[in-house]
């Protein structure tokens, strides 16, 4: 699953420049059944099954060796990808950006035994959702991440524009055509006044972001523009 994902646009670009190191490895090469069973029926019955804790356990241990080789105060930090987690944010990116090894623990089929947990740093669920595997939370992780690396995007500006990056949704953006069926762009956009450019832009987000996730704006460090700004909206929406 990782080969697609993991092998295109900016992230394969990444790793061509050296920028990020991505290796998979296949749980079953940790097995010691001539069946390379990684997974067996839940002890007290019920339906699926779960990842054993033994097959996991000596695929990490083997990585830490292997990156410990010739450093072994090396930081890794160890990351179940479950449903159970702490809900992934922009915030928890950041932060993992930061770090220089990262082991991502996929489960799969119904659940992991519970003694996994033992054995991560911790646990970050991608939404309240159940998939099929964890391996597509484990490439969003990867993607997220990827992009906080220096170099990773070209124009650093757009990830620190991102949605979520200063707290509130993203402003809205326009390219040609100017007019879309009568939809045009808005004029302060035409105008080349980079101030109000940036003023329109500053008081879009902020009013997207109060329309559509107010949680947001209880977060985000607003300045006293921000406020202003807010006001205006307000006022103009006879709030
Ligand atoms: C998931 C999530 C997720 C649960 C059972 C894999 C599945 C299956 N992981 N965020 N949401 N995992 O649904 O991270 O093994």
């Amino acid at each position: 699953m990782f080969q697609g994902p993991l092998s295109e646009s900016l992230i394969k670009k990444a790793v061509e420049k050296g920028l990020l190191e991505l290796q998979v490895t296949d749980l079953r090469d940790f097995t010691s059944d001539k069946h390379k069973t990684a997974d067996d029926s839940p002890y007290g019955g019920g339906p699926g099954m779960v990842m054993k804790v033994d097959v996991i356990s000596s695929a990490i241990d083997s990585l830490k060796k292997k990156l410990e080789i010739g450093n072994s105060k090396l930081d890794i930090r160890v990351i179940l990808m479950c449903p159970t987690g702490k809900l992934l944010t922009q915030e928890k990116v950041k932060e993992l950006a930061k770090e220089k090894h990262l082991i991502l623990v996929c489960g799969h089929y119904e659940g992991i035994d519970e003694r996994v947990r033992e054995l991560v740093d911790e646990e970050i669920s991608i939404g309240d959702y159940v998939l099929t595997g964890g391996e597509l939370p484990a490439m969003v992780l990867v993607d997220a991440i990827a992009r906080h690396i220096p170099g990773v995007v070209k124009e650093e500006g757009s990830v620190m524009s991102d949605s979520f990056y200063s707290g509130l949704l993203d402003y809205p953006s326009y390219t040609k055509p100017e007019d879309f069926e009568g939809k045009k762009v808005p004029e302060v956009l035409l105008s080349g006044h980079h101030k109000e450019i940036e003023r329109w832009r500053r008081k879009e987000a902020l009013r997207l972001t109060l329309y559509r996730r107010p949680d947001l704006l209880a977060e985000a460090d607003l300045n006293d523009l921000d406020r202003a700004l807010l006001q205006e909206i307000m006022t103009e929406a006879g709030d």
